[in-house]
């Protein structure tokens, strides 16, 4: 059996339609990421926080899983692969793809955080910061999303998958944002074999064994067959 790791990024989900962050036409183009995507602009502006991650839950629902998303299911299906997809997106296309061992290190569009006390729930379908928390009462709802500064969902789990894999795949993502930019070179200095598949290469590219540059529609199921 072999372990595969598998880190995907805004890249897979391109082409189902949703925004990625660093291109010409990506979200940080026409938003501030210190103003979205940062505790600090939450506790400023709520309203616009909230206004921004309402408007990417109703794309990601809109949206539908592609070949990519399909194809790695389709891997985790096969009982000769243990496949465990380390997820930055806070969309659901891999679940809805059918992949079931995924971990959302960034958070999810489809989750509540209460900012006073940390209790986690289901996401209404639009989101305020007038909504009260179930656990403490305290009108602080936020999406259930690791922000700049915040600490990652499930590191611990992460790095002891990833030391213990026998391949690690980058796919879709443009190594710009730690920790999960740093996965590579910790997956090689434990010895684990590297691949990544990317649009174009990654700010990292140098470290993987091996690179596949194209859309992930056409290269991971290539890659998957
Ligand atoms: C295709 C394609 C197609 C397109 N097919 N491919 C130095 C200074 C200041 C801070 C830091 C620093 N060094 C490190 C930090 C910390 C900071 C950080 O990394 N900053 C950098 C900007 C330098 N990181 C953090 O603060 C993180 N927390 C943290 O570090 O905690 C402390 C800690 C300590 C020790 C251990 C562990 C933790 C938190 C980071 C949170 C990131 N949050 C965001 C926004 C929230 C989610 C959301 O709103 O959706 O997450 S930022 C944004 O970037 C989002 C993404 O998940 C993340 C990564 O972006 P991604 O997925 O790579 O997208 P793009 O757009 O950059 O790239 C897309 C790629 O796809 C491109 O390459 C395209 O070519 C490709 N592509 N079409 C295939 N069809």
């Amino acid at each position: 059996m072999s372990r595969i790791v598998i880190l995907t990024g805004a890249g897979i989900s391109a082409e189902s339609g949703i925004r990625t962050f660093r291109a010409s036409d990506g979200l940080w183009e026409e938003h501030r990421i210190e103003d979205v995507a940062t505790p600090e602009g939450f506790s400023r502006d709520p309203a616009l926080v909230h206004e921004f991650y309402n408007a990417r839950r109703a794309a990601a629902r809109a949206a539908q899983p592609n070949a990519a998303h399909l194809a790695l299911a389709k891997l985790e299906a096969d009982p000769t692969h243990d496949v465990l997809i380390v997820t930055q997106n806070v969309d659901d296309l891999h679940e809805r793809a059918g992949s079931q061992n995924v971990i959302h290190m960034h958070g999810s569009l489809f989750g509540a955080l209460c900012h006073a006390c940390g209790h986690r729930w289901p996401a209404p379908e639009v989101m305020s910061a007038t909504d009260s928390c179930p656990a403490c009462g305290r009108a602080a709802t936020r999406p259930d999303i690791v922000w700049f500064g915040e600490m990652p969902y499930q590191m611990e789990r992460i790095v002891a998958a990833l030391e213990d894999a026998d391949l690690f795949v980058s796919i879709g993502t443009s190594g710009n944002v730690y920790p999960a930019a740093g996965f590579v070179q910790g997956a090689a200095e434990a010895g684990v074999e590297t691949l990544e598949l990317n649009l174009e290469p990654s700010t990292g590219t140098r470290l993987f064994d091996t690179a596949h540059h194209g859309p992930a529609t056409q290269i991971v199921p290539q890659w998957v067959r």
